[in-house]
């Protein structure tokens, strides 16, 4: 059987591939195991520093796999969709976000539904302009889930945020860089030049501090101004201990590049 879910090992970083091409590699329970025991996979390597998430094919992913499985019937009265949501898609988010390295994502085509919405949990997102991102949850009378509700506002305001997900019209990779959904919409045929060389800038960068920057960045989403100047306080005096920030400085001092060995 083919993994649902491909991990490369790089120097200094992963690649991982959802890998169901043929279903836009749409999200069953082994995707989502594998997902998870990827990032886990990625925590345990010391020398990993950054991590890379993309499609296999021609999609990034097409949301939860749609099936007879998750409508009612008469074998199946209560399909249990609250369940899949708290079981897996909570697990995936949560652990991605809480990952203490940065991880990229390079959305190489379609992004539906959890799909998008994983897409959009990540800290930078690229996407070939063929790209696009739909919250197609409302087309089969579903909400938003893997954050969605969550992550959207924050990034694109309330407005554009309600629209796309009442409306479930796609946005394409150019107009979700205008909005500020993502970080970049580049060339479809330079995507995974850029994405790869975008983790592996990140991955020599000090590691330590991105994790911090990861925290600090969450925490604001539900933190006043004092309990977030507090926050910050105590996250600076964290790094200035650490062995990345001496060599910063080190490195400015002495007029030459800064080596970080991310020191997780
Ligand atoms: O359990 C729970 O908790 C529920 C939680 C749900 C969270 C969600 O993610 S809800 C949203 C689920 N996703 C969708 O509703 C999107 C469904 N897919 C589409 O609307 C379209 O496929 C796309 C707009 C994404 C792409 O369209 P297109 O024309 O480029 O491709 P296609 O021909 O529709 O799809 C290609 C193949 O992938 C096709 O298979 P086939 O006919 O060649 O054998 C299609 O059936 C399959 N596919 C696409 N999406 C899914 C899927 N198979 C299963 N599940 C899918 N989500």
């Amino acid at each position: 059987m083919t993994d649902p879910v491909i991990v490369e090992r790089r120097e200094g970083w992963h690649k991982i591939f959802l890998n169901r091409p043929d279903k836009l590699n749409a999200l069953n329970p082994s995707v989502l195991a594998g997902l998870t025991a990827a990032f886990d996979a990625a925590e345990a390597d010391r020398s990993c520093r950054a991590l890379l998430l993309t499609g296999a094919g021609r999609g990034f992913c097409a949301g939860q796999e749609l099936s007879d499985a998750i409508i009612p019937g008469p074998d199946n009265p209560n399909p249990d969709l609250g369940g899949i949501a708290e079981s897996y898609h909570r697990g995936v988010i949560c652990r991605l976000r809480a990952l203490p390295l940065p991880v990229v994502c390079a959305v190489n085509g379609v992004a539906a539904g959890a799909g998008a919405n994983i897409a959009l949990a990540c800290d930078i997102v690229l996407a070939g302009r063929g790209a696009s991102f739909v919250q197609a949850f409302v087309r089969i009378g579903l909400v938003p889930d893997c954050a969605g509700t969550f992550f959207l506002p924050r990034l694109i305001g309330d407005a554009r945020a309600r629209a796309l997900a009442m409306l479930g019209e796609p946005v394409t990779a150019t107009q979700a860089e205008a909005w500020g959904l993502i970080w970049q919409a580049v060339d479809d045929d330079a995507l995974t030049f850029e994405a790869e060389a975008m983790t592996a800038r990140l991955a020599a960068l000090p590691t330590e501090a991105l994790a911090m920057m990861k925290r600090l960045f969450d925490a604001s989403a539900i933190n006043t101004l004092d309990a977030q100047l507090d926050l910050e306080a105590s996250t600076q005096a964290a790094a200035g201990r650490t062995t990345d920030y001496a060599e910063g400085v080190r490195a400015f001092l002495a007029k030459r590049r800064p080596v970080f060995k991310g020191g997780r």
